[in-house]
């Protein structure tokens, strides 16, 4: 059977343009984006006058049914993507956490756990030891598994954390692959002995967190992460971008012409560490996520530098665990499991936050929450466009209603949100996923197994120039020098 749908009347909304169209959709693709399209009756009608159009948003940095610090995640494939649909992301990118090491083990697990999916995904891969195994593995999940990114971690001492050597080594084997190298940015050893120095210092609490872990940590890791990658010559995908430290590196090395790019989550751009001081222990647990959230100032600089470019794409690092995990810290807040809520709440806080308060256009909106995403992974037109022959993920928000966040609303497992009480303007009011509406008048309509895995494949524009550049440099290497002892 085919589902046929006209979105009437709207204005279309794609990274460069907008216009006002309708957006004719058969069998989960667009088939036409054109004024005053006549259709059958067969045909089901959305009306879109006065509000905006747009590719479903794409989070480029979520964990659902993870397994973390002893604990796993609340939110699984189908309660985090239906929380997602409810909230406008029509599609996410999930790490795959290795099982022993081994990436291919730890994608089948994964192959599994996603089988519920009510939406689109794709995967990138983290990498918790380096070994010629894994460099192996990587061809595999790059070649046949449709993997382009990989996830290396410069903190977690004594688990993930890789040293320099290896980052080089992965580094160049992302490279020779076409893949995407991704960094967890923090300087893994100080954070250890700041962890040391709290304990010390008696600060067990979770503001503990937040200062053993400080910005300048942040700062160091992205610019030596920045640095390797640019010495072999590879493009840099810093995730969480949480600090200014971190994002004034990002900034200098792109005015240098080096590929980085940095992704803030919501959470560093519009939350501040006050909570971690609440006397309240869950309260103030419930915010501590890796990197810390930081001091006001920091995320405001982020919407700042996000405004202009020097961040290209928002994320979430959606990784949820309820009241009763978090107490796992009440202690010590080095075993209080990381991670906040985002998937649901993303595309309206990125709204309100940047759009309402005219720091972006509309474009942009589009651009940093789906086209710049689909573009950097590969997967672009046919996700993270309005267009003919794209993927019918499609949203329809009207810049007049609003919207309000609460744990007693939302559609995560979580039993806490760390944007409770949030209002603001913008609402998702339709989401379209495959050609299916399945949120409607604050009404989702999700069905496990609906979703679709997205195959990602290597070289993305960021690869371009490169081999060129490489050639340029090592023809400029001049033949060895000829020595001779000096005779006397
Ligand atoms: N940080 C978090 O807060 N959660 C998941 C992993 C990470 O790096
Ligand atoms: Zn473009
Ligand atoms: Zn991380
Ligand atoms: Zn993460």
């Amino acid at each position: 059977s085919s589902t046929k749908l006209l979105i009437k009347g709207g204005t279309v909304v794609n990274a460069h343009e907008m216009e006002v169209a309708d957006v004719y959709v058969e069998d989960g693709i667009i088939v036409a984006v054109r004024p005053n399209i006549k259709v059958g009756d067969d045909v089901t009608v959305l009306e879109a006058t006065g509000k905006f159009v747009m590719p479903g948003g794409i989070d480029p940095h979520t964990h659902l049914d993870m397994e973390f610090m002893g604990s796993g995640t609340i939110d699984d494939f189908f309660s985090g993507q239906a929380a997602a649909l409810a909230g406008g992301t029509t599609m996410h990118i999930d790490f795959v956490i290795p099982v022993n090491g081994s990436l291919l083990s730890g994608l089948e697990a994964y192959e599994k756990k996603s089988k519920k999916s009510c939406m689109d995904y794709g995967f990138h891969m983290a990498i918790t030891k380096w070994d010629e195994v894994v460099s192996k593995e990587m061809e595999i999940m790059v070649n046949e598994k449709g993997i382009n990114s990989f996830k290396f971690f410069m903190a977690y001492k004594g688990s993930f954390m890789i040293n320099d050597e290896l980052l080089l080594q992965a580094f160049k084997k992302c490279k020779s692959l076409g893949a995407l190298a991704m960094v967890h940015a923090e300087n893994g050893d100080a954070v250890y002995e700041g962890q040391r120095r709290m304990i010390e210092l008696g600060i067990t609490g979770p503001e503990g967190h937040a200062l053993s872990r400080p910005p300048v940590l942040e700062g160091e890791a992205t610019a030596r992460a920045i640095k390797l990658a640019g010495f072999v010559n590879t493009p840099l995908y810093v995730v969480h971008v949480m600090s200014i430290d971190a994002m004034e590196e990002i900034s200098k090395a792109r005015k240098s012409g080096l590929k980085v790019i940095g992704e803030p989550v919501v959470s560093g751009l519009v939350l501040n560490d006050s909570w971690l001081w609440d006397p309240d222990f869950i309260t103030a647990a419930k915010y501590v996520m890796s990197p810390p959230i930081r001091a006001a100032g920091h995320g405001k600089a982020l919407q700042a530098a996000l405004s202009m470019g020097t961040l290209q794409l928002v994320g979430t690092d959606h990784c949820t665990f309820n009241s009763t995990q978090k107490a796992l810290g009440i202690d010590d807040f080095q075993k209080i499991p990381n991670g906040v809520n985002g998937i649901e709440e993303r595309m309206h806080l990125v709204w309100d936050t940047m759009v309402e308060s005219g720091q972006i256009s509309v474009t942009d909106y589009v651009r940093v929450t789906s086209t710049e995403c689909a573009r950097i992974f590969n997967i672009y037109p046919r996700k993270g466009a309005i267009r003919a022959g794209s993927d019918a993920d499609i949203i329809i928000l009207n810049p007049n209603s609003s919207f309000e966040i609460s744990a007693k609303s939302h559609h995560s497992r979580s039993d806490t949100n760390v944007y409770e009480g949030w209002r603001g303007k913008g609402k998702v009011e339709v989401t379209i996923s495959g050609g299916r509406v399945v949120w409607l008048n604050d009404e989702l309509k999700v069905f496990p197994g609906s979703g679709k895995y997205v195959e990602m494949r290597p070289f993305s524009y960021l690869f371009n120039g490169i081999g060129k550049a490489d050639a340029k440099y090592l023809s400029s290497l001049k033949a060895p020098v000829k020595r001779f002892r000096a005779t006397t």
